[in-house]
């Protein structure tokens, strides 16, 4: 009887214990970005997201290349990113930006030597395999691949969580970010970094937008929201709308926030093989025992009214500068 009592007591106190780590606040996650802000109008979401979320103790970002950008386009994209801080958000003081390397690598041993590789090296010094930086790759994932091969301890003290990649069929490899340099891909894989995947295919089904919902959740939220429905109605008019047509039907996808709805716990996954990739961008068998986690659900609910509550108190809490359209 003593026994079970004192089992009971234990129990109960064990439950009190855990509901009270479940309540407590969490440490800010330490976070790097690497972005091809400017390309697409879904980096910008990521930017506010990571820079408004107390949830984020973010590190620095990064500039990455795309070659459907301006020569050298991690240079532009430096700028834009600047453009999106400074002037758009209006931070005077913010995490340091460093430019990524303008071309993609030109085989999977050799890398792309840039400030941003480098700094990244240099962050992830204080980092460990049991306490590891998150580094968020959502454009060509140059800089990540190359601050791995410049060096490999890295592997050690970082995890990736980017989105590529179509779909996770042997064909499906191929996406926009990937295909900025596939090169990079190879040297991830072959690692033993932990990486997370968001792929097209999931951010297609839970993170489509349409023209009447981008609209109404982006209306009277200030400055952020009349620039970012200025940026997603911009592109739906020049790459969603067919031309000549009054059909509003398609959806636009806000592709990237799913590495941040990943970091904030708003997703599952599974942990699966983990491929390879060969140098026509396809999935191939990896190395035995390799895995890596994909993402195939995310809370898109609770991930819009986080991000719109993050948004909202930071437009109440900030002399924002009015939107000039550009
Ligand atoms: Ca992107």
């Amino acid at each position: 009887m003593r026994l079970a009592a004192l089992a009971l007591i234990f129990a109960a106190s064990a439950a009190f214990l855990s509901l009270e780590a479940q309540q407590a606040p969490k440490a800010p996650v330490p976070v790097i970005l690497s972005t091809d802000t400017g390309n697409e109008v879904d980096d910008q979401w990521v930017i506010l997201y990571l820079l408004t979320d107390p949830a984020f103790d973010v590190r620095g970002i990064l500039s990455a290349q795309a070659p459907t950008l301006p020569d050298p386009s991690a240079h532009w994209t430096l700028g834009v990113l600047r453009d999106q801080v400074e002037n758009h958000m209006g931070l005077t003081v913010h995490p340091p930006l460093l430019e990524g390397a303008s071309t993609p690598m030109t085989d999977a041993s050799t890398p792309q030597p840039s400030a941003a590789a480098r700094f990244l090296v240099e962050q992830s010094k204080g980092f460990s395999s049991t306490n590891r930086l998150t580094v968020l790759t959502i454009g060509a994932a140059t800089d990540t691949a190359s601050a791995l091969l410049l060096d490999p301890t890295l592997a050690d003290r970082i995890r990736i969580v980017a989105m590529g990649f179509t779909n996770l069929k042997p064909e499906g490899a191929k996406e926009f970010n990937v295909e900025n340099d596939p090169h990079a891909w190879q040297a991830i894989l072959k690692s033993h970094v932990p990486v997370a995947i968001g792929t097209g295919e999931v951010c297609r089904h839970d993170l489509s937008m349409g023209y009447a919902q981008a609209q109404q959740m982006l209306a009277n939220r200030g400055p952020i929201g009349a620039w970012l429905w200025d940026e997603y109605r911009m592109w739906y008019f020049s790459h969603v709308k067919p031309l000549r047509s009054t059909d509003y039907t398609h959806n636009h996808v806000i592709w990237d926030i799913i590495t941040a709805a990943y970091v904030r716990g708003l997703v599952t996954t599974e942990t699966v093989p983990r491929p390879s990739l060969t140098d026509s961008v396809r999935f191939a068998q990896g190395q035995n025992g390799a895995t890596w986690e994909t993402i195939s659900h995310v809370d898109t609910t609770t991930l819009w009214k986080d991000f719109f509550a993050d948004l909202d108190h930071f437009t109440a809490t900030h002399n924002l500068p009015p939107y000039q359209p550009r």
